[in-house]
């Protein structure tokens, strides 16, 4: 039997993806969306866990897409179809990414390329190791950036950060990625491992409705006037206000204990 392109451990109440073809890169294949979308799912659907955290085994996170994988060999003469695959495997992933009901950290540990970039930065809280780096690579093989770049890297960076990132395609340092404010920060190689599950046990100490909640508002209020966001903002908390968890964060503070959050 081939080995998991994609490890799955539980630590606690944090669930961590590891992305598992160190020889490749990292890079997607067929078989390994379809790994890791389950793996997704799994995570989702287990009320055990209250955060997942997404990082790669070896040298890379991810190299993007797999040029060699048979999803991207021409047939009879005919050219790939490159939208097709995007459709069937990059919006989905994205879309389950963003809307999984646990927060997401993703440890860079190595080069993040193309699509591999992307999927990192649609995760909540983004750690690099310094000698991480980013490559929107897509230009340099003809495609603009995927895996929702083009809608992300103008929100993160501004317009004039992601049209250079994403024409020229230069290997972005994890240092300069957290300068730009591409990603929430940059670490010790040594010490990336350690500080991204820190970080991800203390999202899964927290409220887990109320930090998903929070992703979701943020992500919403870029298509909102100020007096829809400030509505939308007082709709989340007549919600988040009847559920057990802010009951408990009020009692925990006026008794000057550590709250145990559990609502998921
Ligand atoms: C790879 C890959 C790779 C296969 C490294 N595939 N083997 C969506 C849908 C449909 C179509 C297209 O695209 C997309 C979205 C995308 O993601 S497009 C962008 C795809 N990715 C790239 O273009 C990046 C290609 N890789 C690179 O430019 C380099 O490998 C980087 C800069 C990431 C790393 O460079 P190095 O550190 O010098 O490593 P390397 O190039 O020697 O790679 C190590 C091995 O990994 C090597 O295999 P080998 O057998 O020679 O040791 C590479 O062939 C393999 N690899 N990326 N995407």
């Amino acid at each position: 039997m081939s080995e998991a392109t994609v490890l799955i451990e539980q630590t606690g109440t944090v669930r961590i993806l590891r992305l598992n073809r160190p020889a490749a890169l990292n890079a997607l294949t067929t078989a390994m969306h379809g790994e890791l979308m389950a793996a997704l799912n799994d995570a989702a659907d287990d009320p055990h866990t209250r955060c997942l955290l997404l990082t790669g085994n070896g040298r890379g996170f991810c190299a993007g897409q797999d040029l060699a994988d048979p999803a991207m060999t021409a047939t009879d003469g005919q050219a790939a179809d490159v939208g097709a695959v995007v459709l069937r495997f990059y919006k989905p992933l994205v879309q389950r990414l963003r809307s999984l009901p646990v927060p997401v950290v993703c440890a860079v540990n190595g080069v993040a390329a193309g699509a591999g970039a992307n999927i990192a930065l649609h995760c909540d809280i983004v750690l690099a190791a310094r000698s991480a780096s980013f490559i929107q690579a897509f230009a340099k093989i003809g495609l603009v950036p995927d895996a929702g770049g083009t809608w992300l890297l103008p929100r993160l960076v501004g317009r004039a950060q992601a049209i250079g990132l994403a024409m020229l395609g230069d290997k972005l340092p994890g240092a300069d990625a957290e300068r730009l404010g591409l990603i929430w920060r940059c670490v010790d190689d040594a010490a990336l491992a350690d500080e991204a599950l820190a970080v991800a046990q203390r999202l899964a100490d927290l409220p887990t409705r109320a930090l998903v909640e929070t992703r979701l508002a943020i992500d919403a209020s870029q298509q909102l006037s100020m007096d829809d966001a400030l509505s939308e903002e007082a709709r989340l908390q007549g919600q988040l206000g009847r559920s057990h968890d802010f009951r408990e964060g009020v009692a925990a503070f006026s008794a000057k204990r550590k709250p145990v959050f559990k609502d998921r």
